[in-house]
């Protein structure tokens, strides 16, 4: 057996913060994820999944490298959005990297209507934000695995065209191709300091905020149209049976009674699909088995209430 022994002792820690921000549905929480290596921060098909921010904790060589998850950025109307784009720009505070996440095929989309529109449109004024506030930011064309190399160029220029970005990167977040690359590149810019995070921990999210996220994933898989955004999730007991076994109970709220006999679905079918899969996904998360018990209730305002903000992780904005 050999033994290496290097001259020089250990490399200086460093650690950075890096906020990761786009519009919604641009793959910032699978980008996430695949730095940290584990599931921090919940993913769906669907636009502004993430409500708030959620650092994930990732190590690489002598650097700590803390990813700032934000929801997506775009013209909020309710108090709800205004709080989830106010936390998204908030991200930014502090950070030493920003990585601007563009889903590249929305982006480039020929359909000048629907989300991809949206898509574009919100990425852009991000862009002209990131400009005015004379902010450096790393742009990453994402989802290169839906688009053709030529094309990706030309998004490329246009976009380095309208801001100054220190770099340009190419990945698929959800194949993790371009990603060893990309963490590398921060991981050498880290400044020198302390690790903040013991080198165990992957989060800053709570358990119970955890598995209110986990359910929510579950029931957005399961709903259409506006009733994602109509409803919510809160853990609201968090015990042990008399076996000592973990049981968990949480609200879902929704904010009209139309709204509860479809969470529930035909005899309860929906809500026991999403009550088993959330639960599932608890165990394994917290490597324990769990008990699981959903609640509907309705709640008219609830996406104008502080309270329910807060439980959520937002600090409330007029
Ligand atoms: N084809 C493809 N899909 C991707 C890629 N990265 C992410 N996605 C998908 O894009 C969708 C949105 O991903 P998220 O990570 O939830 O996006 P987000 O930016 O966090 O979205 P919000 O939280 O809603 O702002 C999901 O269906 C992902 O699986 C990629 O590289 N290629
Ligand atoms: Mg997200």
């Amino acid at each position: 057996m050999t033994s290496e022994i290097r001259a020089g002792g250990e490399e200086p820690r460093r650690c950075s913060f890096i906020a990761v921000i786009g519009a919604p549905n641009a793959g910032k929480s699978t980008l996430v994820n695949a730095m940290v290596g584990a599931k921090v921060s919940i993913v769906t098909h669907k636009v502004q999944t993430t409500r708030a921010r959620v650092r994930g904790v990732a190590i690489e060589g002598a650097a700590q490298l803390v990813f700032i998850d934000t929801p997506g950025i775009f013209t909020p109307k309710r108090r709800l959005d205004r709080a989830m784009v106010a936390a998204a720009w908030e991200g930014l505070d502090g950070a030493d990297e920003v990585l601007l996440i563009v889903d590249a095929a929305a982006f480039l989309a020929d359909r000048k209507s629907g989300a991809d529109k949206k898509a574009r449109e919100d990425t852009l004024a991000i862009v002209s934000q990131l400009a005015e506030k004379r902010l450096k930011a790393i742009l990453v064309l994402n989802k290169v695995d839906l688009v053709d190399r030529p094309k990706l160029l030309v998004a490329a220029a246009d976009l380095n065209d309208r801001a100054a970005f220190d770099e340009t990167f190419f990945i698929a977040a959800h194949t993790e191709d371009g990603v060893a690359e990309l963490k590398a590149h921060i991981a050498a810019r880290a400044p020198a300091g302390p690790w903040l995070y013991p080198e165990d921990q992957l989060s800053d999210i709570s358990d119970r905020l955890m598995a209110a996220e986990v359910t929510r994933e579950k029931l957005f898989l399961r709903l259409h149209q506006e009733l994602p955004y109509e409803s919510t999730v809160e853990t609201v007991e968090w015990g042990r049976t008399q076996k000592g076994e973990l049981r968990i109970e949480q609200t879902i709220f929704v904010s009209r009674d139309s709204h509860k006999p479809i969470v529930l679905g035909k005899g309860g079918q929906t809500i026991k699909a999403v009550g088993a899969a959330a639960r599932e996904e608890i165990e394994r998360l917290l490597g324990e088995p769990a008990h699981l018990f959903l609640h509907v209730k309705v709640r008219a305002n609830w996406t104008e209430e502080n309270a329910r903000l807060r439980e959520m992780g937002l600090d409330p904005v007029d």
